[in-house]
């Protein structure tokens, strides 16, 4: 059996359905009485980036193998424990890395050029009143990225075509780059325009960007966050943006989802989306190819596609 912690994919759901004994775990409103019931004959877990495998639900399912993950985060997952129990983890890279990178790049145009401002401009007829004011431009600005893994490498290439400085800060220098390093996430801040969230959520990572960083950014900085919600101390941002402390904000993820904090919505110079990241029909797709493949894989006792445990 293979249990599906919440509802992901359609594709996903009905090629689980035709190849497992699939159980949707949003189905049952008793957890408990459900885990009591079924718990062994649940030997793959299939979790996404809101809901994957904690120690309480890894704990409960005495025979589980394997978790494979719709997401290429692998934050809602205890690795310590999978590893401790030799259960084998799996997640989606690459495949989602151009969407990501595209969506970052389409944060700062969207945030800068102030795009859904006029849109909402032409909509409400304004525009017959008089044109629009002045925005900001792109191209040649600083660009500060935290993490240079692959997507921020993805975003780093993108915004070489805009004529950017390029910057990053993660723990290690990387060897391999003409990108600006810096050890200090402060000195980064204070040298873009724009700092882009790109790494994984870790305790270490956990609240990377606060009142400091923020600060160092400033007035006319604009911070993007394609990562993970708790990344950035979300009371922080939000009183920084009121108090125009900070210049702009483009936000794909947040600390508390679906919640966003209402103060945002009557602010111009912030875009909001609903953690569309990699929320594309192609990319989807790909993503629900490596699930299926990792567990065909597993049960079939051949390599796992894109092993993390
Ligand atoms: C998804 C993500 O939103 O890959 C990740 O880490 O956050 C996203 O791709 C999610 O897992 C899909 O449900």
């Amino acid at each position: 059996g293979v249990l599906m912690t919440c509802p992901m994919n359609a594709y996903l759901e009905g090629e689980l359905q035709k190849r497992f004994n699939l159980y949707k775990f949003w189905q049952f409103p008793q957890k408990t009485q459900f885990l009591t019931e079924h718990c062994n004959s649940i030997r793959a877990v299939v979790g996404n980036a809101s809901a994957g495998a904690d120690a309480t639900l890894i704990d409960a399912l005495p025979k589980l193998e394997i978790v494979s993950s719709f997401s290429v985060g692998l934050d809602k997952i205890d690795l310590k424990k999978c590893k401790e129990k030799g259960i084998r983890v799996t997640n989606t890279p690459d495949v989602l890395t151009e969407d990501v990178a595209d969506l970052a790049i389409g944060l700062i145009i969207a945030v800068l050029r102030r795009l859904c401002e006029c849109d909402r401009y032409v909509r409400s007829g304004k525009w017959k009143i008089g044109n629009y004011k002045l925005t900001t431009k792109f191209s040649g600005k600083s660009v500060g990225i935290i993490g240079l893994g692959r997507i921020g490498l993805a975003i780093a290439k993108r915004a070489e075509a805009f004529n950017c400085p390029i910057s990053y800060y993660s723990r290690t220098k990387k060897e391999d780059t003409k990108y600006k390093y810096y050890s200090n996430l402060l000195e980064l801040a204070s040298n873009s325009d724009i700092l882009i969230v790109a790494c994984a959520l870790t305790k270490e990572t956990h609240h990377i960007v606060n009142r400091e960083v923020i600060d160092a950014l400033g007035p006319k900085g604009v911070l993007i966050n394609i990562g993970r919600g708790p990344h950035v101390d979300e009371p922080e941002l939000v009183a920084a943006l009121v108090e125009g402390r900070l210049g702009g904000a483009g936000l794909d993820v947040f600390e508390n989802e679906p919640e966003v904090p209402q103060e945002l919505f009557a602010l111009e110079n912030v875009v909001l989306v609903p953690h569309i990241g990699s929320g594309t029909v192609e990319t989807r797709k790909e993503m629900a190819d490596l699930v299926l493949g990792n567990l065909e894989s597993h049960f079939s006792n051949k390599p796992l596609l894109t092993p993390v445990v």
